[in-house]
């Protein structure tokens, strides 16, 4: 005791710093500061709640929002019927230009088909015009400033350039016609105006001029008015599409030819090859360059196309990497990396003058290569190590014959059917409901389309292929075609009825699809696509206008009039589809297969669950400009969910190759993606187990209440006698 600074005593605290603190004084403001902390807690508290109004009233106004957007939908297409039934469409088109000006988004209008004439691929010569070197370098400059053809490579640049002709224009000469067929625009003919490198197009049917690159979309005549006496050079739009198709089909065979000389390819099945030969990149490594470093990490596989390479390896015992091989033309490597090892096991040098390698990347390695056995079996030496996998080499791709089919409902006459009400309309014609007249419960859907219509825009080839392949069709989830009919003025289809309505009303009234429902629709439109891909059909239409509700509500696809049959590992080139779903190698006139169904199915499932496509703009030549600048640059709204915008990224992605759905597992990949884990496919295949999210009311066979109504046709087609339909 007695000393009153002892240790004992707690009156004083030693801070780290050394500064010394009075207990006691601590002890008078504890009360104070808790007090402060409650009033902080308080504060955080009100905060928190206030930060939960807001997000309660954004997502009440968002809900507002939806049933606004809804409301306009119904509006517009309430519209879209009452305008048809003035005739006088032109009103809409007004309505709808209006709406896009004011910035709005053109919501719920159905969208309309485009394509070029069916008449096949063009067949014609690709003549070159001499020009000197300045008009060259005005041309190929105009080109590399228009947003589509900068895309083209420098063979495509170099032939249009040599392919364009000259034209002396006068003042007031009218450049381009305008004809009556208007909506479709496209690339048909480039016009150069001299001394200016502006393009010029018409669209594809020969109607309105419209200025690609600055002076961009007037839809007005008096743009294909000339100004001044000038010269321009044209293109025609055939050899464009003729250039296209050349040049495209080289490359792939010029790839294919060389894949076919790779030892390890060599027995590949050709669609196989083709596939590789979509996806390789070739890239050039100057001498003394390492192609690969041992150790680093690797995502592609070579094939050397010209010159030689050294590998080089570490090799205990020595202080640098020792030389193990060379290998050449032919020969390949880095596939160790992609099959078991992450890292590269060496050195890869490009030896003099420099090395030509084909690169294959990860993803395309694995689809169409990964699973060869002679890469699986490939041993440098090094006990056995690459043979850890299961077989599981690729089958052949082979294309089922058709079988013998029996013919339903082949009886039926024209004259038997009785017409009660209006399905569907469009310019081609209508789909009416019909009854039997001889057995009333027994109803049809019968389209009509007028022979004109068929004959003004070329669609002869697109009908009969609509026929051949809808009649051989055999799907649940495709409508069935039993019969056609033909007479002076229409040609009629004769077709299974869905009587759920078309998707695309009841997404018009619902605004939007939660996920369970868009993953039962797309999981429909992924079997009939199975289907179809597997007999070499692609079906290119793909849209909420096209999928129909039977009575139980499962999913039919139809409308086939873009559908084609190529066969495996082959292109077509013939631009169709709807703007807002085409995929950018079609805008591109790439060349195109199945991988643009994969697309069109991405482009789905974000219209489905958000309402509205993700590129859309005011006329399809915008339209055509967005979809070119990819998926990545869309905003997903959050209504779509982490799996859902992974699977669309997948699907949407501006190389078909790189599609989910086009690897070596085909469609299954799709299937087996995260967003449709636990979905039952066994059930959805037997239409058994399964019940559909949307379970449409129908009364009966003659119930066609789903539908919108339509007014009677008044429009009468003239005659149509030319003959293209003996064969319909
Ligand atoms: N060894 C690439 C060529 C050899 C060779 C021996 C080894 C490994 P990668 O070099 O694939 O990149 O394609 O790893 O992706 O004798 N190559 N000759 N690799 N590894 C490689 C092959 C190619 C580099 C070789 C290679 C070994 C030996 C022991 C582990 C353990």
């Amino acid at each position: 005791m007695g000393n009153g600074a002892s240790a004992g005593s707690s009156s004083q605290l030693t801070l780290e710093g050394g500064e010394m603190l009075d207990v006691a004084k601590i002890k008078t403001l504890v009360p104070e500061l808790r007090q402060q902390l409650k009033q902080k807690d308080l504060e955080v508290e009100r905060l928190q709640n206030q930060l939960l109004l807001t997000k309660q009233n954004l997502l009440e106004r968002e809900s507002e929002l939806g049933k606004l957007k809804g409301e306009v939908h119904k509006l517009k297409s309430v519209l879209q019927v009452t305008v048809h039934k003035d005739g006088k469409p032109d009103i809409l088109s007004i309505i709808q230009e209006e709406a896009t000006m004011a910035g709005q988004e053109v919501g719920r209008m159905k969208k309309q088909g485009v394509s070029g004439e069916s008449s096949g691929q063009p067949n014609i010569d690709i003549k070159h015009y001499d020009k000197d070197f300045r008009s060259k370098q005005l041309i190929k400059d105009a080109i590399l400033d228009n947003d589509f053809l900068k895309n083209l490579d420098s063979t495509q640049v170099r032939e249009i350039v040599d392919c364009m002709y000259e034209k002396q224009i006068r003042t007031g000469q009218c450049i381009v016609k305008e004809s009556e067929a208007g909506q479709h625009l496209f690339v048909s003919a480039a016009i150069f105006l001299h001394g200016s490198p502006n393009i010029l197009t018409t669209s594809y049917d020969g109607i309105p001029a419209c200025k690609l690159g600055r002076f961009y979309a007037c839809r007005c005549s008096s743009s294909g008015l000339a100004v001044t006496d000038s010269r321009i050079w044209v293109l025609d739009r055939r050899v464009f599409q003729a250039i296209m198709m050349k040049t495209g089909l080289q490359r792939q065979e010029e790839n294919i030819r060389f894949l076919k000389c790779v030892p390890l390819l060599k027995n590949l099945p050709s669609p196989k090859l083709a596939k590789i030969a979509d996806v390789l990149e070739i890239d050039f490594f100057h001498e003394g360059e390492y192609i690969t470093r041992e150790g680093a990490v690797g995502n592609s596989f070579f094939i050397i196309n010209k010159g030689e390479v050294r590998v080089t390896q570490k090799i205990q015992g020595h202080d640098n990497p020792q030389e193990v091989r060379k290998l050449k033309r032919g020969d390949y490597f880095g596939e160790k990396a992609l099959l078991s090892e992450d890292r590269r096991t060496a050195n890869v040098i490009a030896m003099p003058p420099g090395v030509e390698c084909l690169t294959v990347d990860r993803d395309s390695f694995n689809q169409l290569i990964g699973d060869l056995n002679e890469l699986r079996e490939k041993d440098y030496g090094d006990e056995a190590r690459g043979a850890q996998r299961s077989d599981g080499s690729s089958p052949l791709e082979v294309i089922s014959p058709t079988p013998f089919l029996e013919a339903e409902h082949s009886y039926v006459r024209l004259e038997d059917l009785e017409i009660l009400a209006t399905l569907g309309m469009g310019g081609f014609g209508r789909v009416e409901l019909v009854q039997l007249s001889t057995d009333r419960n027994n109803t049809f859907a019968l389209k009509c389309l007028k022979k004109k219509h068929i004959v003004d825009t070329r669609q002869q080839e697109h009908i009969y292929s609509e026929k051949r392949i809808m009649m051989e069709a055999r799907s649940p989830f495709i409508a069935r075609l039993y019969r056609t009919f033909k007479d002076k003025k229409y040609v009629y289809m004769l077709m299974e009825v869905c009587l759920g309505g078309e998707l695309w009303t009841i997404l018009r009234d619902r605004g939007n699809f939660d996920d369970i429902t868009t993953r039962f629709c797309v999981a429909c439109v992924i079997e009939a696509f199975e289907y179809l891909h597997g007999k070499g059909i692609i079906y290119r239409d793909l849209k909420p206008e096209n999928l129909l509700l039977t009575n139980q509500g499962y999913v039919k696809l139809v409308d086939f009039g873009f559908a084609k049959k190529i066969g495996s590992g082959r292109k077509t080139w013939t631009f169709c589809g709807t703007p807002e779903y085409v995929a950018p190698e079609i805008i591109l006139n790439k060349g195109h297969d199945q991988a643009a169904d994969y697309w069109s199915l991405g482009i789905l499932m974000f219209e489905l669950l958000t309402g509205s496509p993700p590129f859309s703009g005011s006329d399809p030549m915008k339209t055509y400009n967005i979809i070119l600048k990819g998926i990545d640059v869309i905003e997903f709204s959050k209504k779509i969910s982490r799996n859902a915008h992974n699977l669309i990224k997948r699907l949407c992605r501006d190389n078909p190759a790189e599609r989910l759905g086009y690897g070596k597992n085909g469609i299954v990949d799709i299937k087996k993606h995260k967003w449709f884990q636990g979905f039952d496919w066994e059930g959805l295949k037997t239409q058994t187990s399964f019940v559909p999210p949307i379970v449409p009311k129908v009364k009966g066979p003659a119930d066609f209440s789903n539908f919108d109504s339509y007014p009677k046709d008044i429009d009468i087609p003239p005659d149509e006698t030319s003959g293209w339909d003996a064969d319909f």
